[in-house]
């Protein structure tokens, strides 16, 4: 019966199999299980979906503990930071007000008993003599406030023009003006400007503030030889490098010597007189002159410490100038 049944069962297997609906059997076997497998494929897919959801709903909650903690991290930070800040702008308002109220001192030409003291040491002036330059610093001062107004009420570029830039000191313009017609000095535009750059011996920067305005008057004026020959140096040294070179030498000497017409080449000249010149200066033969061959050669010919242009006030004007401070 067992048998039987196996038999039929294999008989039943063997003509689904053989039979012609094979086709039709093994067709429609297919699909559904293909449905199933798709539909429990589904199923899976959308368990591990929601398994996916479920973690990633877990790392965003992870996620956003992580970042409240950093924001709170960033925040008690932030708090600090804004102590720091706090104190940092403090100090820097304190140091605005003190330059402002330098400024204004400045400006104002007044100076404060402390300053004076200080300049008093730092230069060769007596109390009455510096608050008579302190007028002087003044009124140059003012003269540039009128001719940057002038300046920006008549140029185009008016925008370009910076008015606190040029307020705050003694500009160039003033600075040649004052050289010219109280000092006599008559050089060239070069020395001039390395004359300007020169003043100020701290380096306060540019324009002239009051008190490089000062130093730099006190070495021009009552330097000493040393003083105004380091001055002298300075203003010869072209482009700062701490050396008179052969070709600033040229520079400065090339109009020294009236050109001939019939001179085949004009400068063979002053190419002369720049080795004669730094035969005389390079005390160490190193082909430049240092300041110390510059110092070296003028404190034995004292004449030599405008040799190469004129950069310091004629000794009348000196006398004159001190004649018109009337302290
Ligand atoms: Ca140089
Ligand atoms: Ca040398």
């Amino acid at each position: 019966m067992g048998k039987a049944a196996a038999g039929n069962q294999a008989d039943m297997k063997g003509g689904a199999g053989g039979g012609g609906g094979g086709g039709k059997g093994r067709s429609p076997t297919p699909t559904p299980n293909r449905g199933n497998g798709a539909v429990g494929g589904g199923a899976s897919n959308a368990a591990t979906a929601t398994t996916a959801t479920g973690r990633s709903v877990r790392s965003t909650l992870q996620a956003s503990k992580t970042i409240l903690k950093t924001v709170s991290v960033f925040l008690a930070s932030g708090k600090r930071n804004s102590n720091n800040q706090a104190k940092a702008s403090a100090a820097a308002r304190e140091k605005r007000r003190q330059l402002r109220q330098r400024k204004m001192d400045e400006l104002s030409g007044k100076i404060n008993p402390k300053l004076l003291e200080n300049l008093r040491k730092k230069t060769r002036f007596s109390k009455d003599e510096l608050d008579a330059l302190c007028r002087i610093y003044r009124k140059l001062v003012s003269n540039c406030q009128y001719a940057a107004k002038t300046l920006s009420s008549s140029s185009s570029s008016a925008a370009i023009v910076k008015p606190h830039a040029t307020v705050e000191g003694i500009d160039r313009i003033v600075f040649r003006e004052l050289l010219h017609s109280t000092f006599d000095i008559v050089t060239e535009e070069i020395l001039m400007e390395r004359i300007f750059c020169s003043w100020d011996k701290a380096h306060e920067g540019l324009p002239l503030r009051l008190e490089g305005w000062l130093i730099g008057l006190s070495t021009f004026l009552r330097g000493t030889p040393a003083e105004r020959a380091a001055f002298c140096f300075r203003v010869y040294d072209l482009n700062t490098d701490g050396f008179i070179t052969k070709d600033e030498m040229f520079t400065l000497l090339r109009n020294c010597l009236i050109k001939q017409p019939q001179d085949e080449d004009p400068d063979e000249g002053v190419k002369d007189l720049v080795e004669i010149v730094l035969k005389k200066f390079d005390l160490d033969k190193d082909g430049k002159v240092s300041l110390e061959d510059f110092m070296g050669t003028v404190a034995a010919e004292p004449l030599l410490i405008e040799a190469f242009g004129q950069c310091l006030p004629t000794d009348s004007a000196v006398v004159s100038f001190f004649s018109t401070l009337q302290v």
